[in-house]
C-alpha cells in the first residue's frame, strides 16, 4: 500500500474512524432498543442474528461490468483473483458481513490454487459456490459452444461442458467450497429452433454426470433464468424446471433463485415459499432489477421486495423448516458506481432486509391470517420493513470491528486511488461484460 494510503481493512484506521461516530450510534441504539422493547422485542437478539448473517461476493463484482454496448473501466480494477481476494477483503473488513468469495471459472483461473486458498485464509476469507461457464468460449477451446453446452445436439460438446463442471468441482475442492452453482446459457432464440422436450432430456443427462461426480458432502445449485442470452427460450427457464431437475437428480441438488432472472412483477417470495416446502432452496443470488435486467445492487429498486423475500426466509427459520440453509451470495455488474461501494452497499441491504424481517411479529402475524384480517395482517407485515434498523446494522458491525460508516471509512482510507497506483490498466479482465 502506497504511503500516502490508509488501508481500510486496518483495525486501528477503522476505530479512529468509529470514534468519531460512537456517541450518536449508542444514543441511536439506546432510542431504538426502548421502542422494540416496548413491542416485545429484545433488541440484543437481533443485533446478534444480523451480525451472524453473512453473504458471499462473487469474484466477478469486484471488476467493473458493462453492456452489450459499451464498457467504461474504472480506476484500479483487479487484474487477477489475487487482486479481486484484496477488493473482497476490503468489503469484509469494512462490513463484517461478507467472510466468503463465490470463484468463476475459468475467469479466476490461476494455476496455482493452493496459494489461492492460502491468501484467501490470511485475508480472513473463505470460499462459497464454485461457479462454472459454458456460456462463452475460451481461447483455444476445442468445440464451441454457441448452440449450447450441458444441452447441444452434439454429444462431443455435451461431454466438454461436462468435463468442465467436473474440473470446477476439482479445483472447488482444493478451495474448500462445498458447492457447485450451474447456470447455462443454453435456450433458443425462435421458435422450432430446439426441440423443447429433448434439450431438457438432454440436459438431465449431462447433469446427472456432474452430480456422480460431486463429493459427498458437496451440494450442486441449479440457476434458473427466464432469457438472456437465449431470447425465445432457455432450456432452465424457470423455478419449475429447475424443480424437476433438483428432483430428478436427487438429494444433493438444489434450486437456486436469482433475483434478476424473472419476469417483473414476478412473486420471487411465492417462489421461495414453494422452494422451502419442496425442501429444494439452495440459495440466491442476490441483485435488483427494474426491467429485464438482473445486475442491479440489491435493494436499489425494491426493498420491500427484498425484505418479503427475508420475511420467508425468518419464517422458515422460525418454524425450523427442514433441509433448509440456503446459501446467501450476491451477483451484480457495476457499471457506474465503484464496486466495493455497491458491493457493501448490497450486503447491508440485505442485512436490512433481514433484521426487518426478524422485527416481525410472527404471532400476531399468524393470529391475523387465522382470522382472516387482511389489513391487520398487511400492518403488522409494514410495521416491521417502516423500522429503521440503521443502529442494529451499525452496532453489529462495530460489534465485529468493522466500520459504523462503511462508505465514509473506505473513501477516507482512498483506497481506490492507492489501486489506481498499484494496478495499471490490464488489457483483459475475466467477466467484464456480465
Ligand atoms: C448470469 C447468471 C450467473 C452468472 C452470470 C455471470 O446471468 O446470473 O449466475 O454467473 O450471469
Ligand atoms: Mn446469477
Ligand atoms: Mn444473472
Amino acid at each position: 500500500m502506497a504511503n500516502n494510503y490508509a488501508d481500510p481493512r486496518d483495525r486501528a484506521f477503522i476505530a479512529e474512524d468509529n470514534a468519531r461516530l460512537r456517541g450518536d450510534l449508542d444514543a441511536d441504539y439506546a432510542a431504538l432498543g426502548a421502542i422494540l422493547q416496548r413491542r416485545g422485542v429484545n433488541i440484543e437478539a437481533v443485533t446478534a442474528n444480523v451480525a451472524s448473517f453473512g453473504v458471499a461476493i462473487p469474484s466477478w463484482g469486484v471488476g467493473t461490468g458493462g453492456t452489450r454496448f459499451a464498457r467504461f473501466p474504472g480506476k484500479g480494477e483487479p487484474r487477477n483473483v489475487f487482486d479481486k481476494l484484496e477488493d473482497c477483503a476490503v468489503i469484509h473488513g469494512l462490513t463484517g458481513a461478507t467472510p466468503t468469495v463465490s470463484l468463476h471459472l475459468p475467469w479466476d483461473h490461476t494455476d496455482d490454487m493452493p496459494a489461492l486458498r492460502q491468501r484467501a485464509t490470511a485475508l480472513g476469507l473463505g470460499f462459497d459456490a464454485v461457479n462454472s461457464n459454458t456460456f462463452q468460449d475460451r481461447p483455444g477451446q476445442q468445440l464451441s459452444y454457441k448452440y449450447g453446452s450441458l444441452t447441444h445436439t452434439d454429444p462431443d460438446v455435451r461431454a466438454q461442458a461436462v468435463e468442465h463442471n467436473i474440473d470446477c468441482i476439482r479445483i472447488g475442492k482444493l478451495l474448500g467450497s462445498k458447492a457447485l452453482t450451474v447456470w447455462i446459457g443454453d435456450g433458443a432464440n425462435f421458435p422450432g429452433q430446439q426441440h423443447l422436450t429433448r434439450a431438457f432430456e438432454r440436459y438431465l443427462e449431462s447433469t446427472a454426470q456432474i452430480y456422480a461426480a460431486l463429493p459427498s458432502d458437496w451440494r450442486m445449485l441449479i440457476e434458473h433464468k427466464m432469457y438472456e442470452p437465449a431470447f425465445y427460450t432457455t432450456v432452465i427457464q424457470d423455478w419449475g424446471s429447475s424443480l424437476m431437475a433438483a428432483q430428478t437428480l436427487g438429494p444433493k441438488a438444489f434450486c437456486l433463485v436469482d433475483l434478476g432472472h424473472h419476469a417483473p412483477n414476478v412473486n420471487i417470495e411465492m417462489i421461495v415459499a414453494r422452494l422451502v416446502h419442496a425442501r429444494r432452496l439452495g440459495g440466491f443470488h442476490f441483485n435488483d432489477s427494474k426491467y429485464g435486467d438482473d445486475d442491479l445492487d440489491t435493494g436499489c429498486i425494491d426493498p420491500y421486495r427484498l425484505f418479503l423475500i427475508f420475511n420467508e426466509l425468518v419464517d422458515a427459520q422460525w418454524r425450523q423448516a427442514p433441509d433448509f440453509h440456503p446459501a446467501h451470495m450476491l451477483d451484480q455488474s457495476h457499471n457506474v458506481t465503484d464496486p466495493i461501494e455497491s458491493l457493501m452497499t448490497s450486503a447491508i441491504e440485505l442485512q436490512r432486509a433481514y433484521a426487518q424481517a426478524l422485527l416481525v411479529d410472527r404471532q400476531a402475524l399468524a393470529d391475523y391470517q387465522q382470522q382472516n384480517d387482511a389489513l391487520m395482517a398487511a400492518q403488522t407485515l409494514k410495521r416491521a420493513f417502516t423500522t429503521d434498523v440503521q443502529p442494529i446494522l451499525a452496532r453489529a458491525r462495530l460489534q465485529k470491528g468493522a466500520a459504523i460508516d462503511p462508505i465514509g471509512t473506505y473513501r477516507r482510507s482512498q483506497y481506490r486511488l492507492g489501486c489506481a497506483e498499484r494496478r495499471p490498466a490490464a488489457q483483459s479482465f475475466g467477466g467484464g461484460i456480465v
